[in-house]
């Protein structure tokens, strides 16, 4: 993989763990394990594989990457050349992906771009990794996905970790919802979030939030300015997935503590850098249906299940398509593509203001939205899939494969 600027990845591990869990102390946010390139080479063996390992201060046994709950961070600068290779341990199949970037299924080029680094005033803030992630235990057992009475909600595999920021400091916070299936609706007290990019992809404008919504899969970068002195809760709000889905209830994620001598607030560009408007660009539409089994059981994109064997999509380089992405079922599904991103145009026949692209969008329940996604960069000439990234649903059936041909 050779890179063009400076990127983040997460790399979630899908399986689930066993849990043994108590009540912590308050510590101090730990970022996560960072692997960054030497001599513009970053080399990562991941060994994925089942160990005791640690969460929220306690000694539990999960299926972990290089025996830690969190997966790394990998760090990298323009140019520089990725190699990482995957060791699987497990009883089970496994596989690793890249989110953000074009990867070419044949020979693993990618391009992405900086983020802040046209902003000579935000070039310098401080910056924080907030990977979420839930452990489900019920009666001290593990518990299937998604049914858990006891949904342990972490931040960087620390529950309730305290972050600290000075009287008008900015800092960027790139957060990831690396959990299996859990809907993220995240909200700090006193100060709303200030959004930079969505899934990698750097947005025309900041967008200011009250509440940011992260589908499993999403990435939100956000700036956030620290209000005065004062503690303050990031939280994320109870979550009803629709009749036929889950609900589940809130928590606080974490402790925000704003002290010491306080700093100019830097003034926020409003706009950032152009991004290109697809909606007069479209050659070809298409629907896509999510449905699913009356039990809840199976899961379908376009009455079918998952076959890798069969392609199912097939789009010729260069077609920018506009897709209706119909949601038949009585939960909510969050629809993503693999290699390249989309445009999000309408939710439920609502027009979308136009901020930017986004690898991840949320299906309403008995609804759909529309996307326009382009199938421009030669480099994801293949064969890749598109599907649901709740992995309960994925992992019986709900995803698809698409070829795009030179
Ligand atoms: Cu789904």
């Amino acid at each position: 993989m050779r890179l063009r600027a400076v990127v983040l990845l997460a790399l979630p591990l899908a399986a689930g763990g066993a849990f043994f869990w108590g009540p912590t102390p308050p510590e101090a946010l730990r970022e996560p394990a960072v692997v960054a390139s030497h001599d513009g080479v970053l080399q990562l063996t991941l060994t994925a594989a089942r160990g005791a390992t640690q969460v929220g201060g306690r000694r539990v046994i999960a299926q972990v990457y290089n025996g830690s709950y969190l997966p790394p961070t990998l760090r990298v600068q323009p140019g520089d050349v990725v190699r990482l290779r995957l060791v699987n341990a497990l009883d089970e199949t496994t596989n690793l992906h890249v989110h953000g970037l074009a990867v070419s299924p044949r020979d693993t080029a990618l391009i992405v771009e900086g983020l802040l680094d046209p902003f000579p005033a935000l070039r310098d803030v401080h910056e924080h990794v907030l990977l979420l992630k839930d452990a489900q235990i019920g009666g001290g057992k593990v518990v299937p996905r998604g049914i858990g009475d006891d949904a342990i909600r972490t931040v960087n595999g620390m529950v309730n970790p305290t972050i600290t920021l000075r009287p008008g400091e900015t800092q960027l916070w790139r957060i990831g919802n690396v959990g299996a299936d859990l809907y993220y609706l995240l909200t700090l007290d006193g100060h709303r979030f200030y959004e930079v990019a969505r899934d990698g992809h750097r947005l025309a404008r900041l967008v200011p939030k009250q509440q940011l919504l992260l589908e499993p899969g999403a990435r939100e970068e956000v700036l956030v300015q620290a209000a005065g002195p004062g503690t303050y809760a990031l939280r994320t709000a109870g979550f009803d997935t629709g009749p036929q889905g889950n609900h589940y209830p809130g928590a606080v994620l974490a402790t925000v503590r704003v002290k010491g001598g306080a700093v100019p607030p830097l003034a926020l560009p409003k706009r950032l850098l152009p991004v290109a408007d697809l909606r007069r660009r479209i050659t070809d539409r298409r629907t896509i249906v999510f449905s699913e089994s009356a039990d809840g059981d199976t899961f379908f994109v376009d009455g079918r299940t998952f076959d890798p064997n069969r392609i199912d999509t097939r789009v010729k380089l260069g077609a920018i398509e506009e897709w209706t992405i119909r949601n038949e079922s009585g939960e909510l599904h969050d629809f993503h593509i693999h290699q390249t991103h989309f445009q999000v145009t309408e939710v439920n026949g609502v027009r979308q203001q136009f901020d930017g692209y986004q690898d991840i969008v949320n299906v309403p329940v008995h609804g759909e939205v529309k996307v326009i996604i382009p199938f421009t960069d030669p480099n994801i000439v293949g064969r890749f899939v598109y599907h649901c990234h709740l992995l309960s649903h994925e992992d019986k059936g709900m995803m698809a494969t698409i070829e795009v041909m030179p």
